[in-house]
């Protein structure tokens, strides 16, 4: 199959708006965006996106978890798709760019084709995934979990948030709950654009990442039970302060993680204090431990040893530990056919490019279980993300938009 010329380019500009129209929909208060999963803000950043796929000519479907799919008509309709997509879905103090330059550049490759009159054998789809972050709900990437077989949907729609909101109640009253099976969608491929969340890219000089490779992940949720007692009259002698626990246990994340460099990272990143009362000594708190490594063993090796050791830490300032796994997933390895058509991309359009292993974890992560899947990541600015100050440059984004166009075309092969 020949792949497309190297002078096919995306409409930088046109991204570019895209990109900054979205990012007026659950702004944060500092510059980024907090558009959690299935809030109002959610909704609304939704329905943008689908009068813009309806624009572009794509019909939408949305599953049971609310993911959406938007397809442009191949022509062979019995043609497996090619799927291209993120998520929309932010973090509290999220940037405009994490999920979204995914969703957005898979839309521009769209509107690119049809400015071109561009055909291709197999019909495209452009996806956004539901829940991605995981921090309303836990585990992230629950959507593209469920698509994989991994994570049962009756799970996924009990799961919890802060103030006890069910997932399944809240998709319904967003009015984003679809009628797809999910996981009935067969993918010819799958590829997923996305910043590198990391300082790799920018600091090497290069402009594009072919991810080969991605960390696994493990959420510990635990839970230390002290005695909630006035922080005033208790003798110390008689304190069971869940706090000490949780500062220790702090300390041997961190430790253990060091212990395993340069392979492995480890944070509390979560951390509910209960009564949070600034005179009442912390009776209990609940907090998420996050270990990742791109190496099996060492992962596994991580939330072992800290299962071990938490328990007497905690013991020893007289307070109780249990812990449950919330989230996992392996540590993937990605198609070679899909990462070589990123690769030969990259090459053919002339940008600098290096292999790279994504630190953070991704819905193409789950989904290259089904589906070949690979992923294209662009620089961002200091590595910085998950922080609204996260900024990336319109080059950068049109430089792994392209890649993106031309990897999609090669694999869905143009035709006349
Ligand atoms: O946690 C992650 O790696 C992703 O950003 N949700
Ligand atoms: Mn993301
Ligand atoms: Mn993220």
């Amino acid at each position: 199959m020949p792949a497309p010329g190297e002078n096919l380019r995306i409409n930088s500009a046109r991204l570019w708006d895209t990109l900054m129209d979205m990012a007026k929909i659950g702004p944060g208060v500092a510059g980024g965006n907090n558009r959690q999963t299935l809030t109002d803000a959610d909704a609304e950043g939704r329905k943008l996106f689908q009068s813009w796929c309806e624009a572009a000519g794509m019909t939408m479907g949305v599953d049971e978890m609310g993911t959406m799919f938007a397809m442009r008509a191949g022509e062979d309709p019995k043609a497996l798709p090619v799927y291209m997509g993120s998520h929309l879905d932010t973090q509290p103090t999220g940037g405009k760019y994490d999920g979204v330059l995914g969703v957005l550049g898979a839309l521009e490759c769209v509107r690119t084709m049809n400015d071109l009159g561009v055909k291709t054998k197999h019909p495209i789809v452009v996806v956004n995934w539901t829940n991605e972050e995981g921090t309303r709900f836990a585990p992230a990437m629950l959507a593209s979990g469920v698509f994989a077989g991994v994570i049962e949907q009756d799970f996924a729609y009990g799961r919890k948030d802060a103030k006890g909101l069910r997932f399944g109640d809240e998709l319904q009253r967003i009015g984003w709950k679809g009628d797809e099976k999910v996981g009935a969608r067969k993918m010819h491929a799958l590829f997923e654009l996305h910043i590198e969340q990391g300082p790799i890219l920018e600091a090497e000089g290069k402009e594009i990442g072919v991810v080969t490779h991605g960390q696994g992940l493990r959420w510990i949720e635990c839970t230390l039970v002290g005695k909630g007692q006035h922080t005033g009259s208790t003798p110390m002698y008689l304190r069971r302060n869940a706090g000490r626990a949780l500062a220790r246990l702090t300390e041997l994340v961190h430790e253990i993680a060091m212990q395993y460099q340069p392979n492995a990272v480890g944070a509390i990143g979560h951390i509910d204090v209960y009564p949070n009362s600034r005179n009442i000594i912390p009776e209990k708190i609940v907090f998420t431990v996050d270990f990742r490594s791109h190496v099996l063993e060492t992962l596994e090796a991580m939330a072992e040893e800290f299962n071990a050791t938490a328990p007497g830490l905690a013991a020893e300032v007289g307070v109780k530990f249990s812990s449950e796994l919330s989230g996992f997933f392996d540590p993937p390895a990605f198609d070679e056919t899909c990462v070589k058509a990123v690769r030969g991309a990259a090459e053919r359009l002339g940008y600098s490019h290096m292999n790279i292993i994504s630190g953070a974890g991704h819905d193409a992560c789950w989904i290259n279980r089904v589906a070949p899947t690979a992923m294209i990541m662009c620089p961002c600015v200091d590595g910085l993300s998950h922080n609204e100050a996260e900024e990336i440059s319109p080059e950068w984004a049109a430089a792994g938009t392209d890649v993106l166009l031309h990897a999609v075309l090669e694999t869905a092969e143009v035709v006349g």
